[in-house]
């Protein structure tokens, strides 16, 4: 019988010469590490043997909380081997936020680093997780102590399309995340095709230099690399300035477009670093016309643009091969082989070619629903079976997408999704704030920037530098409004609406001078 494990089809893509390199370490403590094919076939095995030692129960959730490290990609990894489900969770979650991803996922293994064992291992006992190990950066920990008295052998677990791979937390507009649950074959479709239409090759080189706990590193770096054998310069965390250093060995480079616009600050960024380069790819937040413009100029090479979201992983690109059409700034290409794009108005009516209005989609990229919410699940399909994702935009005649909004109210600062509804919930808890409104305004390095206008309780003394202090104590870091201000009172329609646009235009040039 086939197995349709998503690392059965990776595995199968593992060079016949196994002593090749598959990842070198560009940063991180010590000198680089170099990662053979074999390293990565045997510490696969020998996780995942670890994990089935376990006796965990069919289709238990893994929950991740480490730096990035390549022993972080092989837990990954073996928790498909082993078929269970993956869960990856921002490193700059803090305690409340976690404790809401494992009262909601109840994993059966919690894998976080050893400096935050003494919080996270509390929550997860108190909810019912009996296991949890440590991971650090430096190669050590509980998990790896384990999993080295394992065999090196390991049968990939037979899986089915339909089971699940892994479970994405996505913010939802009421303020809670949703997981959304992706399948073997909601992975495996969408990177088989990746690789055929991005062109991978054996001797490709990727440069990864983004988190593994979003689908952008996670999946569509990772997956692209490996199911095309080829080799990753891993860095750790982004450095504009040695990533470009590296450029001349490698061939591809995927990053949000704040990583370009870093990039495009560093003067040794030219047409000579740039020169040995195949592709290099932006998505997760839109890219500036500019920032795509300025590539050009100062490369030659044209960015591929591409749309994707955690539900859905890859929805559409620009061409890579020219005979298929030009690569377009200010577009994110065409709906990708496979996958259904319909553009419908407020009622659910097609619109013509051209116009604008709300993005959906079909596809076998399209997860199977949000985890334990069937009604969430059931509000964002339309019913004909669409998911809508939340993007405004339109499809030309010559079928170009180009996003041009968004109907959610989210904000994507450097690639990473901040609900306002959230931040306004911390913020309205706080003594002396009568309401709040979180908005987006331009920022130059995040793209978009978190700002908060909150409104004092009638004789409250209440100073916006107090407000951003306490929620970093409360929640991620990228979070934490840039800035706060202070007022008396919320600009409303005759409706009594908060008007976020009157505010998004009179903060708009607060981080661009
Ligand atoms: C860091 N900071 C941010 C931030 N990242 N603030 C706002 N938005 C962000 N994205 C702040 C921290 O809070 C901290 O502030 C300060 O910057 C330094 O933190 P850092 O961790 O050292 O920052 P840095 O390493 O420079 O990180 C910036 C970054 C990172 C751009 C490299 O944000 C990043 O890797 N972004 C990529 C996100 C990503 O992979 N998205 C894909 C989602 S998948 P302070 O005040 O605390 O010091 C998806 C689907 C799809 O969307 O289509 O791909
Ligand atoms: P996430 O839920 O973190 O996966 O974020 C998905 C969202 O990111 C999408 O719904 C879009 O709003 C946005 N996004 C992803 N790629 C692009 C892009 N190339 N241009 C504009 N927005 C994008």
């Amino acid at each position: 019988m086939k197995n349709n494990n998503l690392f059965a089809a990776l595995h199968a893509a593992f060079p016949t010469d196994l002593d090749r390199t598959a990842i070198e370490t560009a940063d991180g403590p010590g000198a680089p590490l170099y990662y053979r094919w074999r390293d990565l076939e045997r510490g696969t095995a020998m996780l995942a043997n670890l994990l089935r030692s376990l006796d965990l129960p069919a289709g238990a959730r893994i929950a991740v909380q480490t730096e990035k490290s390549v022993e972080a990609l092989m837990l990954y990894l073996a928790v498909l081997r082993a078929g269970y489900v993956y869960l990856p969770l921002n490193t700059a979650y803090q305690a409340g936020e976690i404790e809401y991803f494992i009262g909601n996922a109840e994993p059966s293994v919690v894998v976080c680093s050893g400096r935050n064992f003494g919080w996270v291992s509390k929550l997860a006992f108190k909810a019912g997780t009996r296991n949890v190990f440590t991971l650090n950066d430096d190669r050590s920990g509980s998990l790896l102590d384990r999993a080295a008295l394992m065999s090196d052998r390991h049968e990939v677990a037979q899986r089915s399309d339909d089971d699940l791979a892994a479970i994405l937390y996505t913010s939802g507009t009421t303020g809670r995340s949703k997981g959304a649950m992706l399948t073997h074959a909601n992975l495996l479709s969408n990177a088989l095709m990746l690789k055929d239409y991005w062109g991978w090759r054996a001797d490709d080189v990727l440069i990864h230099a983004l988190p593994i706990f979003h689908v952008h590193g996670l999946f569509v770096a990772s997956h692209g690399a490996l199911l095309a054998g080829a080799k990753m310069i891993w860095f750790a965390k982004f450095d504009a300035r040695k990533v470009i250093e590296r450029l001349p060995e490698a061939t591809v480079f995927m990053g949000v477009p704040t990583l370009y616009v870093r990039m495009l600050a560093e003067p040794g960024l030219s047409r000579q670093s740039c020169a040995h380069m195949r592709l290099f790819i932006a998505g997760s937040a839109p890219l500036l016309l500019e920032t795509f413009n300025e590539w050009t100029a100062r490369t030659s090479h044209t960015i591929l643009e591409r749309y994707g979201m955690s539900e859905t992983v890859m929805l559409s690109s620009n061409p890579y091969d020219p005979a298929q059409g030009e690569r377009r700034g200010g577009t994110v290409g065409l709906p990708l082989p496979g996958v259904g794009l319909r553009i419908r108005d407020d009622k659910g009516h097609p619109l013509p070619a051209g116009e604008i209005g709300h993005i959906e989609v079909k596809g076998p990229n399209v997860f199977k629903g949000y985890w334990r919410m069937p009604e969430k699940t059931a509000d964002d399909f339309t019913t004909d079976l669409w998911f809508k994702t939340g993007d405004v935009g339109k499809i030309g005649s010559d079928g170009y997408v180009t996003i041009v909004g968004r109907s959610k109210d989210l904000i994507i600062s450097g690639g990473y999704n901040v609900y306002p509804a959230e931040i306004e919930g911390y913020v309205n808890e706080m003594p002396g704030v009568a309401e709040s409104a979180v908005i987006g305004v331009p920022h130059a390095d995040f793209g978009e920037a978190v700002v908060a206008v909150v409104v004092r309780k009638p004789g409250a003394a209440l100073d916006g530098a107090t407000i951003g202090a306490e929620l970093k104590t409360q929640i991620a870091n990228f979070k934490v409004p840039k800035a706060v201000f202070v007022v008396d009172d919320l600009p409303r329609n005759a409706m009594g609406k908060v008007q976020k646009n009157l505010l998004r235009e009179q903060h708009k040039a607060l981080f661009t001078g």
